[in-house]
Order: C-alpha cells, then structure tokens, then sequence
C-alpha cells in the first residue's frame, strides 16, 4: 500500500524568498511545495504539505498523523528552540519522524542551539538550503519503504 508522509511546516516560513535570501535561498514555500509534491509522485508516496504559524494547529496536525501518515517530516520553524508541547506531540506518535531546517541552527544564535524537536525526532537534515526538503522525503523513504 502507498505510504503517507505529513511535511509540516512552522512559523514564517510562509515568507520563504521574501527576505533574508542569504539564510535562506530565494524560493517561495510554493514553489519548495511544487518540488517536493512532484518528487513525491516519483516515488510514489501520497505527501500532506502544510504550514502554519500558530503552534497548536502544529500540535494538532501531528496528533492527525497518528494512525494516518507513516512519517512527519517536520520543519517547526522557531518552535523547534521553545515548543515542550511540539516535543510532546512528537512523542506520541510512532512512526518515523524527521527534522529538517532549511539553514543549520546549530551555527546560528546560541538560542537556536536546543531544539525540542530533536529530542524527539529520528532523523534530523539541515543547513542543505531548501534542497534539504527533497533529501528529507528520500531519507524517510529509505526509513519506511
Ligand atoms: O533553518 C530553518 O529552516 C529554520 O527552521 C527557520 C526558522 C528559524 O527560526 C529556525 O531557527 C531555523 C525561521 C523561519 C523563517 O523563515 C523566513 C524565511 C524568509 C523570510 C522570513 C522568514
């Protein structure tokens, strides 16, 4: 059966290309969405890509995932140095869970050097630029396939 894989993404990476492009590249979340739902059909897997700027849409959708997708690709935008009810949420879902981020946080400001998400997550991709998002869906194939 086709495998199911939730991309979420967090808070104002809706202004993706719009500033910043040193940090972060110049592509839009929908041309980074048209990407990767193309890469998806290649490989065949049915992707659910979302954003949301508001934290407990964030921790509702990834209590959706249980029991529906086989995977949570996760881009928590700033909640990933700040979100205890993200890590939670992560928690309690069983399959495969990666995190992405676009720049790598870990050479950035001190106060992005925790991340909650990685406490619960089983992968992590970043600092690949926005390419990292089709990286991301090919590692988690190889995890769930
Ligand atoms: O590198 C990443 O993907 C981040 O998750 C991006 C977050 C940042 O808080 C994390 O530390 C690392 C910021 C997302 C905001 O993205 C924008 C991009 C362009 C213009 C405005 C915001």
């Amino acid at each position: 059966m086709s495998k199911t894989i939730f991309l979420l993404n967090g808070p104002n990476l809706n202004l993706l290309g719009t500033r910043e492009p040193e940090i972060y590249g110049h592509d839009t979340l929908s041309d980074v969405k048209a990407r990767c739902v193309k890469h998806a059909e290649t490989l065949g897997v049915t992707l659910d890509f979302r954003q949301s700027n508001h934290e407990g849409v964030l921790v509702d959708w990834i209590q959706e995932a249980r029991g529906v997708a086989d995977a949570i690709i996760l881009n928590a935008g700033a909640y990933t140095h700040t979100s205890i009810a993200i890590h939670d949420a992560l928690k309690a879902y069983d399959g495969y869970k990666m995190e992405l981020h676009i720049s790598d946080p870990k050479t950035r400001e001190a106060f992005r050097h925790i991340s909650y998400v990685e406490l619960a997550s089983d992968g992590l991709i970043a600092g690949k630029g926005v390419a990292g998002y089709v990286m991301a869906l090919d590692a988690v194939m190889e995890k769930i396939a």
